[in-house]
């Protein structure tokens, strides 16, 4: 190994974790046979009908561990005060110790997988290495789908490149010792006790966000728990956006959104180059550029569907790994939502027959398909080019039932850095709390910000004065306002292509606009409605701004941002304090 550094700390997670052996990870076809098959004899991979799901398996986690875990993740950072008070904190000498002790001799009679890997395309200078070591072969297969995994990673790094350091041990699964602990300071985060998902593949949120949103404050760029998709007009005109969401809320059907009929027959496309994360840096011409860090998705499963995206389930139909669904008797798989009534005989997520009077799901509501992104159908042509893609629109939004109209745009950057500190989603039944209750969730990055949530929104403001003018614009959509009887007004889906289009016609500086206090609203006959069968009163019911709900709107995000205490930027409160007067 050229890298000696590497090495060296290879051998020294080695010499605490007492692996049976080390194997480097090169990404090759062969080896990644070698290792799903020994995850086939282990019982640990079902091989889906070759005809059907060519080189794809089932996996099932323990029950016990089946989502990421907010009470469990960690941010070390030297002070509290580093994490801020949206994060778990402990000193890092103390969890080094704590984790330490979980480690020692944890791999004993085990394989320690030495996984090297590069986040970004290979050839691009906003993409970074990062080697994950652990002794899940489960979680090789997931990242060799996820990331531009072996070789390639190690050529990039040469003798002496840098490397965000992740450590994974599958230990005991005990939930109760379960950390996934951060060391921003040290580029490192260690993880024992899952084997799910963020918790494990440690490249996603660990990386590319907690740690990543480090570097990016210290380097003067943006790690944003962001889609990327682009708009293709029928002059051929492309417009590049970013959309940050909260869990929830339909962010992988918007990156691969289906444009209805008459807007593909005059030629509008819609084409995805990420569906979870964006890093975005300036260009040499001082506008933002956008790069998806991943190679695949990892997508919910359940709700997913030819009807609701197709593009997903394309994506997912061969050399996927699918984990919690449930199992058809043909060796296909199964979830809720996947369309048609459910066949009488499944085997369920935890591996239990499953018939039509069996009173729990199938498959796992967080069950999850990891597909490589070149797969979908409507990966973008320049998803891996190196320089990324320039990016015009920012957007924000969340799940309200009221209050929030369809779309608006921000006055300013610094508006629009508001809106997304005060951005907010209603809880459904898929997430942990009482369902309907308002969530803040700061630019979608609550779960995922490695350092104090206030000085965040601080590099965002920095972020917006380097860039002046040549900033994206900001904007605030909202699929799921609904009427007196609960029906949602917006139709959603493929639909959403009618708020694009407007969204691209303000970016260049067309598209009509009223400004009101909350910022600029299209007036109804600015969106193509024309052909969607959705009353008049209906489309000026998702457009209303209705005072008396937005001044308590004002005070709620009054007592939101006052959490932050001294470190919030006064910027941010002096948007509050002028939307109150503006509503009055
Ligand atoms: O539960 C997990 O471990 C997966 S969470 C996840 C996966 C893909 C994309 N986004 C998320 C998320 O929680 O935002
Ligand atoms: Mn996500």
């Amino acid at each position: 190994m050229a890298h000696r550094a590497l090495q060296a700390w290879v051998d020294e997670v080695a010499g605490l974790t007492k692996p049976a052996a080390i194997q480097w990870c090169d990404g090759s076809e062969s080896q990644s046979a070698r290792i799903n098959e020994l995850l086939v004899a282990g019982g640990e991979f079902i091989r889906l009908d070759p005809a059907k799901h060519p080189n794809s398996f089932l996996a099932r986690s323990d029950p016990r561990d089946v989502a990421r875990v907010e009470d469990r993740t960690f941010i070390c950072s030297r002070e509290t005060a580093d994490a801020g008070p949206t994060n778990n904190w402990q000193a890092p000498a103390e969890m080094h110790a704590t984790l330490r002790t979980l480690l020692s001799g944890s791999m004993q009679g085990k394989t320690l997988y030495v996984v090297p890997y590069i986040m970004g395309p290979p050839g691009s200078p906003l993409s970074k290495v990062g080697v994950e070591l652990t002794d899940s072969p489960y979680v090789v297969a997931n990242l060799r789908i996820m990331t531009r995994m072996g070789s390639v990673a190690l050529e990039r790094l040469g003798d002496d490149g840098e490397f965000s350091k992740g450590i994974h041990s599958v230990c005991r699964l005990d939930p109760a010792e379960r950390y996934i602990s951060h060391f921003p300071d040290e580029n490192l985060v260690i993880s024992v006790n899952s084997n799910y998902g963020g918790n494990a593949l440690l490249s996603k949120k660990c990386f590319a966000l907690r740690l990543a949103s480090v570097l990016a404050r210290d380097e003067g760029w943006l790690a944003e728990h962001m889609l990327i998709l682009c708009l293709t007009d029928p002059q051929g005109r492309k417009t590049y956006m970013t959309a940050a969401f909260p869990s929830a809320c339909g962010k992988t059907n918007l990156a691969m959104l289906v444009p209805p009929q008459r807007y593909s027959d005059a030629g509008w496309k819609v084409e995805t180059i990420g569906d979870d994360i964006a890093w975005l840096k300036f260009g040499a011409d001082g506008r933002l550029y956008a790069i998806n860090p991943e190679a695949g998705f990892f997508g919910v499963a359940p709700g997913t569907s030819y009807r609701t995206n197709p593009n997903a389930m394309f994506a997912c139909r061969e050399n996927t790994i699918f984990t919690n669904v449930a199992l058809r008797s043909d060796q296909t798989v199964w979830w809720e939502g996947i369309g048609g009534p459910p066949p009488e005989n499944l085997v369920d997520w935890r591996g239990e027959p499953w018939t039509l009077d069996s009173k729990t799901p199938a498959a796992h509501p967080n069950s999850r398909f990891t597909a490589p992104a070149r797969q979908c159908p409507c990966i973008s042509p320049e998803w891996e080019q190196p320089e990324g893609a320039p990016i015009s629109a920012v957007i924000f939004g969340g799940r309200r039932s009221s209050v929030m109209p369809l779309v608006y745009q921000a006055l300013s950057w610094q508006h629009g850095t508001y809106l997304g500190a005060t951005m907010s989603s209603e809880r459904t039944a898929a997430a942990a709390g009482k369902v309907g209750e308002l969530r803040r969730d700061p630019m979608a990055m609550l779960p995922f910000c490695g350092y104090h949530m206030a000085d965040y929104w601080r590099h965002w403001l920095e972020v917006g004065r380097r860039g002046g003018e040549r900033m994206p614009g900001i904007f605030h959509v909202n699929w799921f306002r609904k009427d007196a009887a609960g029906a949602f007004f917006w139709p959603g889906f493929g639909e959403s292509i009618r708020v694009l289009k407007w969204i691209a016609e303000r970016c260049r500086g067309e598209g009509a606009a009223v400004e009101t206090p909350i910022g600029w609203l299209p007036p109804p006959d600015a969106l193509d409605i024309s052909d969607l069968r959705i009353e008049r009163t209906a489309v000026e019911s998702l457009l209303r701004v209705d005072r008396a709900e937005w001044q308590a709107e004002v005070a709620d995000r009054e007592s939101w941002l006052a959490r932050f205490g001294e470190k919030l930027p006064p910027e941010l409160k002096a948007e509050n304090d002028a939307l109150r007067s503006r509503l009055q």
